[in-house]
């Protein structure tokens, strides 16, 4: 694949669960389409998270010098419906240009959805999209579609070529369980590859499609790979990662030291998984690391509210980049009196830890261009029960990263290993349940007194053999409103505390948090909605509500400024 002029979209699509069940239906909400919002209010909208003007919003993508980011929109409305591809480009990751939607179902093959898709630019140089069509038996089959104009930078008008669709769910796939194609990938032997996401009965599967022309595919002898009692795989994402360092890979990087990354969205539980493992390419067979599991128990890109991510290699700067969907966690009705919902969380680096067991995830360099006044801190004791404010920036707008000190480690509370739950401990112990070790962080969108605050936080245990890190985003103090989602979400970070320093970094924007804990090894972004911390009136506090004296290594923290997206 030619580096340098890589084309990436994708396109991701929206499900809502009936019931809390496993089975989704795209539900369709006529009657508040209908409304015009009368109160849009602004308090709780991101300044500097990507989100068009108004209505529903999901999806991300990439491009040749330009980012391209495609994404599921509704233009009639803050609900699921109408979908259209909304199109946005941006030279920087930050600042975005909104365009006409690229794409609208039209053909027999579309008709009833355009949905989520990837791109890949052929040797020629060409950029070609495959996406999912649902046709007019609503069956879900594969389609193409190319750039009108290859002259036009941003690529504004698409077509969809006659000779579509490109592949049916044939006898033995499931046709109403089969979307969502990757960006293919070339092995030596000429053949291009993709998988598409699928399921069959409670098994999870990526069928595996191969092609020598991109327009004839054949479906491959067995799947790429599947796992019993996972359900739906969604929006499938495979990709090598090099064994060390942070540089990322074309999709067809033929290299033989390196490691393949599977990310699927899982239907059932609303949250992205991904293991690390071996493809066999000689076998066309992706094989899992004993270190990492299928499934709901498996490793998660974030531990809070992120869905139908892809990630794209940018060879403008040789890197791999991760985008991911943030729905809202208020209701349907609040949605349409915002008149928007659904953010996508900062474009975040990624690259394999040296452990070799797990992904780290950043946010892009591109970032920093936003910070405003700075606030530095260091050496700074917090005992037992204190929170100090962090002046002097805009909290509810802001980018922090702190590292703190643990001088002793032997006050560490004895860890139960049958805890496997990280949100359910979190749940048991929050932020104000004293410990020996943590809890310790961030009081982030907090009002001056305490009675709205969102706790970012680690509480430390030990087994016999090693240390236990815990890190929570607990949003259930997080709004005196009441009926919001507002869950205790948390993650294990696999650090050894040899060095005995722990650091955070959060991306605080009025209504989400986005933290990144252990140097990105554990993510988690919350939705959350203040009614007393608000805009000037939000406060930044860190605490410590352990036994032990916690440090303030050293603490830098900004103001963020708006970037342009028209
Ligand atoms: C709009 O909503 C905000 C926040 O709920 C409220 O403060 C404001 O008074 C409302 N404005 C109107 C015109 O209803
Ligand atoms: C293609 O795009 C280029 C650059 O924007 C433009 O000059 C040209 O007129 C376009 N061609 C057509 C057929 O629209
Ligand atoms: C196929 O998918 C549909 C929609 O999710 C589901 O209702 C049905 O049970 C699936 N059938 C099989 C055999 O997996
Ligand atoms: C996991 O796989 C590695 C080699 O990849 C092997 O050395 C190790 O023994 C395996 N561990 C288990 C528990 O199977
Ligand atoms: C986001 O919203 C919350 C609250 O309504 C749901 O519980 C999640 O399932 C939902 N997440 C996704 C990916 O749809």
């Amino acid at each position: 694949m030619a580096v340098g002029n890589l084309l990436w979209l994708n396109i991701l699509i929206v499900y809502v669960i009936i019931n809390g069940g496993v089975e989704a239906s795209h539900k369709v909400y006529p009657l508040f389409q209908s409304l015009t919002p009368l109160n849009i209010t602004q308090l709780h909208r991101t300044a500097f998270h990507f989100q068009p003007p108004k209505n529903w919003i999901n999806g991300p993508m990439y491009y040749n010098g330009i980012y391209h980011f495609f994404y599921q929109y509704n233009p009639k409305g803050a609900v699921w419906g109408n979908i259209v591809w909304g199109h946005s480009v941006s030279k920087d990751l930050i600042n975005w240009e909104i365009l006409e939607p690229a794409i609208y179902p039209s053909k027999h093959f579309d008709i009833n959805g355009a949905w989520s898709g990837s791109a890949t630019i052929l040797p020629t140089n060409k950029p070609i999209i495959l996406y999912t069509g649902l046709d007019s038996n609503h069956m879900e089959t594969q389609n193409y579609a190319l750039p009108a104009n290859l002259s036009d930078p941003y690529l504004r008008k698409w077509i969809k070529p006659g000779n579509n669709p490109l592949f049916y769910p044939e006898k033995g796939v499931n046709a109403s369980a089969f979307r969502d194609p990757s960006t293919a990938w070339r092995l030596k032997d000429g053949r291009w590859r993709v998988v598409v996401g699928s399921k069959w009965n409670r098994r999870g599967i990526v069928h595996l499609y191969e092609s020598r022309d991109f327009i004839h595919w054949t479906k491959a002898k067995h799947p790429l790979h599947s796992a019993p009692n996972t359900g739906m795989w969604e929006c499938p994402d495979f990709y090598p990662v090099l064994l060390s360092g942070k540089e990322g890979l074309d999709p067809s990087d033929l290299r033989k030291h390196v490691k393949h990354v599977l990310k699927v969205s899982l239907d059932a539980t609303r949250y992205d998984y991904y293991t690390v493992g071996t493809y066999v390419r000689d076998e066309d067979k992706y094989v899992p690391d004993n270190t990492s599991v299928d499934g709901w128990a498996g490793l998660r890109y974030d531990y809070g509210n992120f869905y139908a991510s892809k990630t794209f290699f940018d060879p403008s700067k040789q890197r791999r980049i991760l985008w991911g969907w943030v729905n809202e966690s208020d209701s349907t009705q609040d949605d349409v009196q915002k008149g928007w919902a659904g953010i996508q969380a900062i474009p975040r680096r990624v690259w394999l830890d040296p452990n070799q067991r797990q992904l780290k995830q950043w946010p892009v360099e591109e970032l920093k261009s936003l910070r405003g006044e700075k606030v530095q801190m260091s050496h700074q004791k917090l005992n037992t029960g204190d929170h100090i404010e962090i002046k002097g920036i805009t909290a509810a707008q802001a980018d922090i990263d702190v590292t703190f000190h643990i001088p002793s480690l032997d006050k560490a509370e004895p860890f139960n290993p049958r805890w496997k739950d990280a949100q359910a401990l979190c749940a048991n112990r929050g932020s104000k349940v004293g410990g020996g070790v943590g809890p310790f962080g961030l009081f982030t969108l907090a009002s001056k007194n305490l009675e709205e605050y969102t706790a970012v936080f680690f509480r430390v245990f030990k087994t016999s053999r090693n240390y236990v890190v815990l890190l929570c985003s607990d949003a259930r103090s997080s709004s005196l409103k009441d009926g919001l989602y507002k869950p205790s979400f948390a993650g294990f970070v696999d650090v050894d505390l040899a060095d005995k320093k722990l650091s955070l970094r959060s991306l605080i924007d009025h209504s989400v948090v986005e933290s990144f804990g252990g140097g990105g090894k554990t993510c988690i972004t919350s939705r959350v909605y203040p009614t007393l911390a608000v805009l000037g009136k939000a406060h930044l506090y860190a605490f410590n509500n352990g036994d032990e004296t916690i440090t303030i290594k050293s603490l830098n923290a900004w103001s963020m400024n708006k970037p342009h997206i028209n």
